[in-house]
């Protein structure tokens, strides 16, 4: 049996627009995701952003159930409308206090704070002069890196940039990142994210010597439908534009000119200045993290085949010529239709590393099903533990393959508000009594799932 390092981070994980709520509480100002369930391309009857969970109010109870199950870690984002008010930068100090007492709390009990900076929540006043799309946005984010370091660069040592950049592009109308009136070069963009996080690393660098930092994309191996050389080469061509285009930008520095040819093909380019180009190739990670949900796999598609693009996480590829996503046939599927795959952890993660070589962080991995309360307040969530058993174990074999791994934060701490279902898909190992008759209970209750994540923190994983 693996044994997982001595001092592995065994947390999990949330993000503030899921999971805080008080949207207008505490000198927030608006964001993109405030409202992000009634925009028109968002499925209709799902609610939740206003209230989530209403952490913001209830986040001293969350915490102490966190360190009742014995976590080490806990990564959340900071809420950048909650600490900037508008675009000279102004700062909100009741914002900088909330982060100041959570920090502090998690530490009084010896949980590793890890912070995300900006987990998909642009604030409306950088939307409304082009949100992520623009130079504007890079200038921006590095103002609020310094604000975030000066004030929990002391306390805390790990960060995470950007959650899932590649989702930024990859689903970009999905997660509303872009104005609706912006003609979208989706690798332009995804530069321009590239940039604001080389600032911020260059930055860090500065300020926090002695901390760590990384970037948090989604990582997923991709393989090839058949024996067909064709289809690998179509699982070369998705691996690169889904996974590697991402890491190697900030872990070696540059686009690979193999990418830049693809792009090429497609009419499209990206302008990247020379400044840039030196800033990119000095702000190195310390650490990788990613977000793992489930692997891709591909088939090369001629011009007649190309299917419809899908509405689902494999959506977003289908070129003529260069690569389709496709069904596996072989892997079961969550109630929500995701792909299970625990061996594609194992192999996700041994393909990040030997490619990179540093030190791995699971920041999100997770199933998402549809509860409800038992008699005397039980939530059976048997399908959950058998989740992590599985991933769990995976991520062990990897470890004794030669992964170095930092800690595995799961998806998610408590039930929040999922990006794509609203309430009905709940995540955490804690319930949340939220349902859109009951807005005001929010009890927090204790799933089958926490006192088994509790028993396996407490023996490092052997459970
Ligand atoms: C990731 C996001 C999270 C979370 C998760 C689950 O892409 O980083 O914010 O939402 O996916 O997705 P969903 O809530 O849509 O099931």
């Amino acid at each position: 049996m693996t044994k997982f390092p001595k001092n592995f981070l065994w947390g999990a994980s949330t993000s503030a627009y899921q999971i805080e709520g008080a949207i207008n509480e505490g000198g927030k100002v608006p964001s993109i995701m405030d409202r992000f369930d009634e925009q028109p391309s968002y499925p209709e009857g799902i609610t939740g952003f206003k209230e989530a969970s209403d952490h913001y109010n209830k986040w001293k109870e969350d915490v102490a159930l966190m360190a009742e199950m014995g976590f080490k870690s806990y990564r959340f984002s900071i809420s950048w409308p909650r600490i900037i008010k508008n675009l000279k930068g102004d700062i909100n100090f009741e914002g900088i206090k909330f982060y100041n007492d959570l920090i502090d709390e998690l530490l009084k009990y010896n949980i590793e704070p890890v912070v995300t900076m900006f987990h998909f929540d642009t604030p409306n006043f950088i939307q409304e002069v082009g949100g992520v799309c623009t130079d504007k946005f890079t200038e921006l984010f590095e103002i609020y890196s310094k604000v975030l370091f000066e004030n929990f660069g002391s306390k805390v040592k790990y960060w995470l940039t950007i959650n899932e950049l590649n989702m930024f592009v990859m689903a970009a109308d999905v997660i509303g990142v872009v104005p609706k009136d912006q003609q979208l070069n989706p690798w332009q963009l995804m530069h321009h994210l590239n940039v604001a996080q080389a600032k911020a690393i260059k930055l860090f660098r500065k300020m926090c010597p002695n901390g760590k930092i990384g970037p948090a994309p989604n990582i997923g191996a991709v393989y090839s439908n058949s024996k067909k050389p064709e289809d690998y080469t179509s699982k070369l061509n998705i691996d690169m534009v889904r996974n590697w285009v991402y890491l190697d930008i900030v872990c070696r520095g540059e686009y690979s000119s193999l990418f830049l040819n693809a792009i090429k093909k497609n009419g499209l380019s990206i302008t990247i200045t020379e400044a840039e180009k030196k800033l990119l190739k000095e702000s190195k990670p310390d650490f990788i993290a990613f977000n793992y949900y489930s692997t891709m796999t591909s088939q090369m598609p001629t011009q007649k085949e190309v299917h419809q693009e899908k509405k689902d996480q494999q959506r977003g590829f289908s070129i003529p010529n260069f690569g389709e996503a496709v069904k596996n046939s072989e892997l079961p599927k969550t109630e929500f239709g995701w792909e299970i795959d625990p061996i594609g952890f194992r192999n996700t993660l041994r393909e990040v590393y030997d490619r990179y070589q540093l030190p791995v962080m699971i920041t999100e991995n997770g199933i998402g099903g549809k509860e409800k309360l038992e008699e005397s307040d039980k939530v059976h969530d048997s399908y959950r533990i058998e989740y992590y058993q599985q991933h769990i174990k995976q991520m062990g074999l990897a470890i004794d393959d030669g992964v170095e791994m930092i800690g595995y934060m799961p998806w998610s701490a408590i039930d929040l508000v999922s990006t794509h279902e609203g309430i009905s898909k709940r995540y955490g190992f804690v319930y949340v009594n939220r349902d859109e008759f009951d807005l005001k209970d929010m009890r927090r209750i204790r799933k089958d799932s926490f006192f088994w994540y509790k028993n396996l923190i407490e023996s490092n994983g052997e459970n």
